[in-house]
């Protein structure tokens, strides 16, 4: 049996990534594939429980290495339990976010040492890379005011506009490194336009 494709959905906060991932199922399905979504971190019920401890405003403020550590703990157990499984089976698994995040929020937002997220993604990865990563893009006003409206924010939601700019940047300058994976989908505009972008970007990994 073929393996299936991997699939991953990036960028900054609020850019459309939840909205459009059943939309990119949808696609996927109606092309045939038999499709897993699922997100990080969590994905399983002990990664979720990781995710709750990453995002809830706790009185403790939790180190830079301890926050990367368990992004990659989340990421092992998931790529164990549900990633590699599905993909094996012949399944297409479309992801909210993925390791391009944690260069992006732990190595631009935070500032930390790259050789350490790229020799973390080494051990836990091994081979597994994405085939295809859509990385939604719009300007970091534009996300955070669309999440601005739900209310409570998480521990990255309250980060500074200078985090989400460096965040924003390091997953440009991350397109511009790995052209033939990453495609930049620009979110600043009508979701028809931003779905039909999409649809554009999926024709080589269907065909
Ligand atoms: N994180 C990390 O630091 N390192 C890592 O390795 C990983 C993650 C994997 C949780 O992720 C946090 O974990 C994340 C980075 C960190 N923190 N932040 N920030 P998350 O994916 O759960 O969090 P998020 O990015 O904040 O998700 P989000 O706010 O839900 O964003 P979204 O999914 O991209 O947006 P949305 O919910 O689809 O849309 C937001 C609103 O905009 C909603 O009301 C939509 O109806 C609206 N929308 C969407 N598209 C449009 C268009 N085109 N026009 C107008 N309005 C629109």
């Amino acid at each position: 049996m073929n393996k299936g494709k991997f699939i991953t959905l990036e960028g900054g906060e609020g850019v459309g990534k939840s909205t459009n991932l059943s939309y990119i199922k949808q696609l996927l399905e109606n092309a045939g594939k038999k499709v897993v979504t699922t997100r990080e971190p969590g994905g399983t019920p002990f990664a979720e429980k990781i995710r709750q401890l990453l995002l809830e405003n706790a009185d403790e403020a939790i180190s830079e290495k301890a926050e990367l550590l368990l992004m990659f703990a989340a990421r092992a157990q998931h790529i164990n339990q549900v990633i590699e499984p599905a993909l094996a089976e012949g399944r297409w698994v479309l992801c909210d976010r993925f390791t391009d995040a944690t260069y992006a929020y732990q190595g631009g937002g935070r500032s930390m040492d790259t050789s350490m997220i790229e020799w973390l993604e080494d051990k836990v990865q091994e081979t597994l890379r994405p085939d295809l990563t859509l990385l939604l893009d719009a300007p970091v006003t534009v996300g955070m005011g669309r999440v601005d409206k739900r209310g409570t924010l998480d521990r990255f939601e309250q980060e500074k506009l200078s985090f989400f700019t460096k965040v924003r940047q390091t997953y440009l300058e991350r397109a511009q490194q790995l052209p033939e994976i990453i495609k930049i989908i620009n979110a600043d505009q009508t979701l028809d336009k931003v779905q039909q972008e999409i649809r554009l970007s999926l024709q080589d990994i269907l065909n």
